[in-house]
Formats: C-alpha cells, structure tokens, sequence
C-alpha cells in the first residue's frame, strides 16, 4: 500500500474532543433533562412512537459513572452518499468503546443497510482503524441506499444484532436514515429486544439541521471543497476574460451548500432554489435575470463571469416542479407499462398523452437532453435523481439563445462562451477539514457515550460548533423532536424535517446585501485548498454558514 505524504502525515492528526469528553471515560455519562415534544404533529407522533416519543433532552457530562464499564457489543452502519468524516466517527466510537472496556467489540456492517439484512460485517479492530483515520470517503466499511422501513426486516435486524451479542446500532445517516433508525428504535423497544439504536447526523447538503443539530458533519469540507475549485476558476476566468462558467453544485433540494460557496467566493450570480420558489420565477424569467447581469458585463468590457447553480433548483421553478411531480406519480403508477416502452420516442410519446396540457407543454419545451434526464430511474424514495439532471447545460443553451436573439435585434454586442461544469462527487470524499475530522470523532466518541446509556431513538449531537473544540458540548436529542408528518408516496409518514434555506437567516441576508455588487464588478475571493497544518486562524475556521449562524 503507498500513501501520500499528506495522508502519512493525517495518521498522525489526534483529533480534539469538547472538554466533557477529554476526560476518564468511565466517568463520562447522561444527565436527562425534562421531556420533550415535536414542533408540530405531536398527536400523531406520540401515537406512533408511544415508547421512544416524549423522551428527555440529554446532556453529556463527566463525573457522572462509576469506574467500571461492561464489555459490550456494538455494530455500526453507513448509509447513503459519502460525506468527509465517517471514518473518523467510526475511529471516535471505537476509541470510546475500547478505553472503557478492551474487550468489547465494534462490528462494521458492509455496504450499508443491505450488510444488516444480509449479514455481511467485520469485526474492526486497531489494525483497520489506524489505516482509516482522519481519511475522508467510507470505503472501510462502504456505504448504500437500501432503506430500512419493514417489520419484516426489523425482524431481520434484530436477529443479526442478536447473532453478533450486539447490544447498540449506530446508524450514521441523513433525515431519511435517521428517520427509519428512529422507527427501528422503537419497534426493538416495543419488542423488547434490548438493542438501541443511535443516530449520527450526516450528509455534505446541510439539510439535516436544526435548533439542536448545528450541522450535519461532512458539509465543512464538502464546501470547502467547492469553494477552493470554484476560486481557482474564478482566476481562470479573470485572468482569460473569455468564458462565463456556470457551476453545478451538489447537494439536493437545499441550496445550503450553492449559499455557503456564494459567500466563501462572491461569484456574479447565485441561484438560490428557495428564493426562486419563494418568488415563483419562471425559468424564462430566471434566464432573463442571468441575460440582464451578462448583456451589462458585457457593456463594461466583460464578457466573463463566474454561476452558481444549486443541484436541485429545477424542481423548485414552479412549471418544472409541476412536471416533476405529475412524472414522479405517471412512472411509479405506470412502472410496469413503462418498462415495456424501449425507445425515448415511445416513453416521450406515452408520457405526453398522460401528462396535463400544461406540463405536456413544458416537457415539449424542454432539450431532448434534459427529457432524457427526466424520465430515468428514480432514487429508492421514488424522487427524480436531481444530480443527473444537467441543469447547468440547460441554462447555457436558452441564455445563449436569448442573447442571439438580442444580437440579431442590436441588444447584445458582446460575445458569450459558455463552459459547464458539476461539483459533487469530487467534494463529499476529500480528507476531513479539522473541523469536520474533530466534529466527527466527537460524535462518534459520543454516541458510544448514549449507546451505553442503554438510551434509544437519539442522535448524537455536539453543540456550540461556532467555539473553539474546547467548548463545544455533547449531548443526544430524540429523534422524534426533529419530527414531523410528511406526505410521501400518498400516505402521511412521520420524517425528520429536511432544512431548507431560511430567508430570513444571516448566511442568506448576508449574501442577498451584496449579491448586486458582485453581480457587476468582478469581487472573487479565493479560499485556496483546504489547510490541516499551519495557523489556527486557516486551519480551524468553522463554514461562513455555521459562523453566521452561531452568532447570537
Ligand atoms: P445523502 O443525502 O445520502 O447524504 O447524499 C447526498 C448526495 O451527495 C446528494 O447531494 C446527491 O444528490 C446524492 O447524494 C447523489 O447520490 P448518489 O451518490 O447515489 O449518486
């Protein structure tokens, strides 16, 4: 096996811990605090979950235990896409559990959810967790998709926990894993199987946050990520005069990630998909506003400039999402028929005869391209997978069909050369920040702290990101607090709350105060790489978002 020189150098990273976490691990433990209720639904929510709802806020504390700690079994699972920092919350869960008993054991299930159902594991001993840690990507135990939402594998989960003496699952996920891993919890406490269930909040989109979850671990990095190629394009740009590039950037619905990569490198213009929703723009009038911005660059001698386009946008132009969501219902309803439909010519026909007049129309408008992109398989929730929709190409081609249209009129004298790109995978496996690499091996650290609490349904959770690690603080919030109920595939179904851009929030007022000037006069910052050694200052420094957000 050969390294690079940096990931010699990361082994060798010991990540910090809070101050309540630094301490003799037999001593750390819980204090519960009072009880807690849903913001809304909480009729039905404490009617689905009658053992786990309801259940006390906790804070982490030391001097709380005794000395000694039982050996104990844990499993551990990743699930959905990678973000920077699993492996340092396996490597936090790890360290907690052996320092308090060498003898209990951490098992990996493989490939996420499905290594449950089909019990695939590996015991993870120092040997594979040295090789692993302050690493990004999740390759020592892989990740999947596989949903966990039957009793019939409930069942199956709780006889492999019980094959492997496993006492706590930590399933380390997104709103929708923890979701299930909160109906899981509850079915093994009504069951009384004796298992626990603890989640870990994850996922680079950002939307996995709350009052009582700062952020969800890996968008640090993630962004930084983006924001240090997005700058060196901006270089590029400024320095060629010659391209406008316009940018697609990962991360679902949410333009979390588009928002806090506006404010790490002033682009000309940022899309916000909730603004657009928010002001129900049409895409010809989101094109206008582009072509506006371009035509008076371009009247002041540039014809080059920098988009950001957040992944999801097109489901929330209030045609788009109309079509979307008449096409989500036609190919599940349909699946059968549509499969038999082998050539786009037939499945665009079929399509168009069941769509509405008005979605007919808009699919009729859209590039062949993006019909393509429309009708292919959907994710395992039934959504369209917004990240193989090319949205940025879409845009190019009817700004740049406008802009003919305005030169042949004598509006635009200008030149417009369109490049495209798409960040996403090239940001959600990148080593660790500090930041996240600290924030995940508390986490981890920590949800072996609730595990072995014997406590159920809670997500690990450290607060006060916005400090120094120091005084960060650690605790575990019930998942069913974060709840709410949702309509999904026509039944009403209790989830986690997806975050959205809040309007009213700083990170985005911020970025709407000085968007107009960035629009116009070039303004690029330039983050450069991320820095895991050198001056705190560079190394430490939290997302722009989590800054803004923190501050009282
Ligand atoms: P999670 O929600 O599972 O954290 O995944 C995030 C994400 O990176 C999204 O930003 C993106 O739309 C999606 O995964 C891509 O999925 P896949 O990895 O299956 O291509």
């Amino acid at each position: 096996m050969s390294y690079s020189p940096l990931q010699t150098e990361r082994y060798k990273y010991e990540p910090k811990l809070p101050e309540v976490l630094r301490g003799d691990i037999h001593k750390i433990g819980i204090n519960p605090k009072g009880s807690t209720k849903s913001e809304s639904d909480q009729k039905e929510l404490s009617e689905l979950f009658p053992r786990t709802y309801g259940a006390p806020f906790i804070e982490t504390l030391a001097g709380q235990k005794g000395t000694e700690s039982d050996s104990i079994n844990i499993g551990v699972v990743l699930s959905g896409g990678q973000a920077p920092g699993g492996h340092n919350v396996i490597s936090g869960l790890f360290d907690a559990l052996k320092k308090a008993n060498s003898k209990s054991n951490l098992i990996g299930f493989l490939r996420g959810p499905s290594g449950i159902l089909e019990n695939k594991t590996i015991e993870l001993n120092s040997d594979i967790i040295d090789q692993f840690r302050n690493t990004g990507g999740f390759d020592i135990i892989g990740s999947g998709r596989t949903k966990l939402e039957s009793t019939q594998q409930f069942d199956i989960c709780e006889d492999v926990c019980k094959l492997h003496d496993i006492s706590a699952l930590i399933i380390v996920g997104g709103d929708d894993s923890n979701t299930n891993g909160a109906v899981l919890a509850e079915y093994f406490k009504q069951k009384n199987s004796g298992i626990s269930v603890i989640g870990v909040p994850k996922t680079i989109d950002g939307d996995l946050k709350n009052e009582y979850i700062e952020v969800s671990f890996g968008f640090d990095t993630a962004t930084k990520t983006y924001s240090e190629l997005i700058g060196n394009i901006e270089k590029d740009a400024n320095s060629a005069k010659k391209y406008w590039h316009f940018i697609k950037l990962m991360g679902r619905s949410a333009s979390h990630i588009g928002l806090e990569c506006a404010l790490q490198t002033q682009p000309n213009i940022a899309l916000i998909s909730e603004e657009i929703e928010a002001s129900h723009k049409s895409l010809t009038e989101i094109v206008l506003d582009m072509v506006n911005i371009i035509v008076k660059r371009s009247e002041l001698g540039s014809d080059y400039g920098i988009v950001l386009i957040p992944e999801g946008l097109i489901e929330f132009i209030p045609e788009m999402k109309q079509l979307i969501s008449e096409l989500n219902t036609l190919l599940a309803e349909h699946e059968e028929h549509f499969g038999t439909l082998h050539t786009f010519e037939d499945q665009s026909r079929w399509i168009n005869r069941e769509l509405s007049r008005d979605s007919s129309y808009v699919f009729s408008t859209l590039p062949n391209n993006i019909q393509r992109q429309l009708l292919m398989d959907r994710d395992p929730h039934g959504n369209v997978q917004v990240s193989r929709i090319e949205t940025e190409k879409l845009l190019i081609q009817m700004v740049s069909s406008r802009l003919d249209e305005m030169k042949s009129e004598g509006k635009f004298k200008g030149n417009f050369n369109p490049q495209h790109h798409f960040f996403g995978y090239e940001g959600r496996c990148a080593f660790p920040s500090n930041f996240d690499a600290d924030y995940c091996y508390s986490l981890g650290y920590n949800a072996y702290v609730l595990a072995s609490s014997d406590l159920t349904g809670y997500i690990s959770s450290i607060h006060n990101l916005s400090e120094p690690v120091e005084k960060w603080t650690a605790g575990g919030v019930p998942v069913t607090m974060m709840m709410n109920m949702e309509q999904r595939h026509g039944k009403m179904k209790p989830v986690i709350k997806k975050a959205m851009v809040d309007l009213q929030g700083k990170p985005f007022t911020q970025f709407a105060s000085k968007r107009d000037i960035w629009a116009i006069k070039s303004s690029y910052v330039f983050p450069g790489a991320i820095q895991y050694f050198g001056p705190a200052e560079v190394c430490d420094s939290t997302s722009i978002t989590l800054g803004l957000e923190g501050k009282k």
